[in-house]
């Protein structure tokens, strides 16, 4: 008997690229079911090669779903995430509203899956920001051997990180410039067409924005708290794909070669790394794959211990998606849930 999974905001971004992640990786499911807000009700969703009708979220009986992959956004996973899980379905949470919550495991399954035991409270499990979900895959095979101290990270994050209204954004003013049209905006609080911005998410007291605040917090709890980190992040004109520029001050010496060693094996790492033009990862062509990729390892000899990379992973798929159905795929693995027995 398989498992019945519903994915909760099943017409946006990462909605979608659930549904293809579950069916790509031929996830154990009995019945799939796409939900919407009542605004998107009937709107047709690709399961495979299956097309699925969107259902009304108010209206779904929860108790008969084992698995709940939820990416509507904070306002609906506030309202509806316990509901849920107080119904016995495990929500599978891609917003932030949970991820710093004591009783909610924040998991990325290649550094912290063992955390995974904490849902039981609740029955919600929150998935990590994109930006900090590539960062602790490459950080952890690295940590694990020398021990991080400090980390500098600057991102450029791709428009879909602020979903399917922001990429037809970035794609309306790159039109308009072609054509000497009149430029709309709205999403962004600057033009992102040929520009970028220096502010994702709002600003927090201290002049840093929530999206960097997320980084360092996320960061800790999953990898380490002892670890300090501090961001920039910066939306560019890229449609999929978060890039980021990474400094790490280690405890312990370890060489660029290291380095590369130990990523070249780590489980969600790809390194591509040679010291030529070309050689290295761009948003491109990292969109649409899984792995978390990894170029430019070097020593930095401006601190002790310290190395600097280049990491870049599809937002939407191990910045979102992918990591979510990974964590169902832990859980069913660990036997931590079976499907549950309906009355015939
Ligand atoms: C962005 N990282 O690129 C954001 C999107 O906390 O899940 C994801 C926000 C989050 O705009």
């Amino acid at each position: 008997m398989g498992f019945r999974v519903a994915v909760v905001g099943a017409t946006g971004n990462v909605g979608r690229e659930m549904l293809n992640i579950l069916a790509e990786r031929a996830f154990p499911a009995d019945e799939v079911i796409a939900l919407a807000s009542s605004r998107s009700i009937g709107t047709e969703v690709s399961f495979g090669d299956k097309v699925l009708k969107c259902r009304n979220l108010e209206h779904h009986d929860f108790s008969t779903t084992d698995i709940c992959l939820m990416s509507a956004g904070g306002e609906v996973s506030t309202a509806w995430s316990p509901k849920i899980g107080a119904q016995g379905c495990v929500v599978i949470d891609n917003s932030s509203a949970f991820r710093m919550h004591h009783d909610v495991p924040l998991i990325v399954p290649e550094v912290n899956a063992d955390a995974i035991v904490g849902f039981t409270k609740l029955n919600i499990i929150a998935n990590p920001n994109c930006s900090t979900a590539q960062l602790v895959v490459a950080l952890k095979p690295l940590h694990d051997v020398a021990t991080i101290k400090r980390v500098v990270v600057a991102t450029y994050q791709s428009v879909s990180g602020a979903g399917k209204d922001a990429m037809d954004e970035l794609f309306a003013q790159t039109r308009a410039v072609f054509v000497s049209d009149t430029m709309e905006i709205k999403k962004f609080p600057k033009r992102i067409a040929f520009n970028l911005i220096p502010q994702i998410d709002v600003f927090m007291e201290d002049g840093s924005t929530k999206e960097e605040w997320k980084m360092m917090v996320e960061t800790k709890k999953i990898l380490d708290p002892k670890i300090k980190l501090t961001a920039t992040c910066v939306r560019v004109p890229v449609f999929i794909s978060h890039s980021e520029a990474v400094n790490i001050e280690f405890e312990n010496p370890i060489s660029a070669e290291e380095a590369k060693n130990i990523l070249r094996e780590a489980p969600g790492c790809l390194l591509i790394d040679k010291h030529e033009p070309g050689g290295y990862i761009t948003p491109h062509e990292a969109t649409g794959e899984d792995a978390t990729y990894i170029s430019r390892v070097r020593e930095d000899p401006t601190v002790e211990n310290g190395l600097s990379l280049w990491c870049v992973s599809d937002n939407l798929r191990k910045g979102a998606a992918l990591n979510a159905v990974q964590i169902a795929e832990v859980l069913i693995n660990r036997k931590l849930i079976a499907p549950k027995k309906l009355a015939a």
